[in-house]
């Protein structure tokens, strides 16, 4: 059995967890999580037998193997820095910092430490999209003229709405970009294989002041009653974002947290010579194939009617639908497989340090690009 211990349990911790708990061949040993009471609490709630109240001492756990960080970004980078001198493998949420040079100091850390290393960009591992990604790599789509698309949510839409994330102290000086649009662009380079270079942007903030609950907000939830002070925003809650990608075709996308309705619609398109394919997160089973001089198709996750490149990452006969958790699971799945093989693949199918890193510089040239109002380059 493979060791692992969990830091933070918010939003995204338990979904770790979960995920971790389908594989069979992984057991998590701790959590870690703000003082020991309340790491204790969480650890009983979760069913986890040990609880620490500071990393330094999760760390220390005998035999562990691999850890995961599922705090708030704020915490990434120097968390992340600790797992890896302690010589652990690092699972780490996004956005894996806050700044490219913590992004760039951390794959060199990963790479000295020789040890397995990846970051929670779950969306690449649908099996829809792994599906799109195999249709590109085969040539079915042709040349690749253009890929757009948005990721769109409500979570933010009231200016009552408030979280860790809008403070860019603990967020990051992008938010809706920094949160979402990062899964965007590294489900979209996922999918084409090319590399975003220069991007132009145009960011929003919709509320500049909003209404935080005192006692705190978790992601995505709500207070009925709650008592209110006023915080400034400096984080955007919408953004437009046009792309050129390192093969000379073009892009953009969209992104916001106050599209009323939309909870967590990541949707991308991909224009080729041969064929068009569309996605959508809120739909996940469906493949829609656009065809200029033949009927328009809908693949769905049938693993029979799968590129076979792709047909594992679908665990159920067609009309089983499969969604967000199993996306997560097949994350876990890749990962695991390496820790178990004891060494980074050469083309890992899971988001490494060094995708975290390029995401990080995407992040940093948009937010250049808006406060300077001009195409930005991509660092490499
Ligand atoms: C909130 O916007 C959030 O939970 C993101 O932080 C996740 O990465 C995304 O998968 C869903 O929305």
């Amino acid at each position: 059995m493979i060791n692992v211990g969990i830091i933070g349990s918010g939003f995204i911790g338990p979904a770790h967890i979960e995920a971790l708990r389908r594989l069979g061949c992984v057991q998590v040993v701790a959590l870690c999580d703000g003082s020991f009471a309340q790491a204790q609490e969480k650890a009983q709630a979760l069913n986890i037998p040990h609880a620490y109240a500071s990393v330094e001492a999760l760390l220390a756990h005998p035999d562990l193997h691999v850890v995961h960080n599922c705090t708030p970004n704020h915490l990434h980078a120097e968390i992340n820095r600790q797992i890896l001198r302690a010589g652990k493998h690092v699972f780490s949420e996004k956005p894996l910092c806050m700044t490219p040079e913590e992004a760039r100091e951390l794959v060199t850390l990963a790479e000295q430490a020789g040890v397995i290393h990846g970051v929670s960009f779950v969306y690449r591992q649908f099996a829809m999209v792994r599906q799109a990604a195999s249709m590109v790599r085969d040539g079915t789509v042709g040349r690749l003229f253009a890929a757009h698309g948005s990721y769109l949510q409500d979570w933010m839409l009231l200016e009552t709405d408030y979280n860790w994330r809008v403070d860019a102290a603990l967020g990051g000086a992008s938010r809706a970009v920094a949160d979402i649009g990062s899964h965007w662009c590294d489900t979209v380079q996922f999918i084409t294989g090319r590399r975003i270079t220069e991007v132009m942007a145009d960011l929003a903030i919709v509320w500049p002041t909003r209404k935080a609950n005192i006692a705190g907000n978790q992601t995505f939830s709500h207070a009925a009653e709650a008592e209110y002070e006023d915080k400034p925003v400096t984080t955007e809650d919408f953004g437009s974002v046009l792309l050129r990608f390192d093969d000379g075709s073009k892009g953009s996308f969209s992104v916001s947290q106050v599209s009323a309705g939309r909870k967590n619609r990541l949707s991308v398109e991909i224009n080729g010579s041969e064929c068009a394919l569309a996605w959508d997160q809120e739909v996940p089973q469906r493949l829609w194939i656009g065809r200029r001089a033949e009927a328009n198709q809908l693949l769905t996750d049938d693993p029979g009617l799968m590129h076979p490149d792709a047909a594992d990452s679908a665990h159920f006969p067609g009309g089983h639908i499969e969604g967000w958790p199993d996306a997560f699971k097949n994350m876990m799945a890749q990962f695991y497989r390496a820790v178990q093989a004891g060494a980074m693949p050469a083309q890992p199918l899971f988001a490494t340090f060094h995708d975290g890193a390029n995401v990080m510089h995407i992040i940093d040239a948009i937010v250049q690009s808006h406060q300077q109002q001009r195409w930005v380059k991509v660092a490499v």
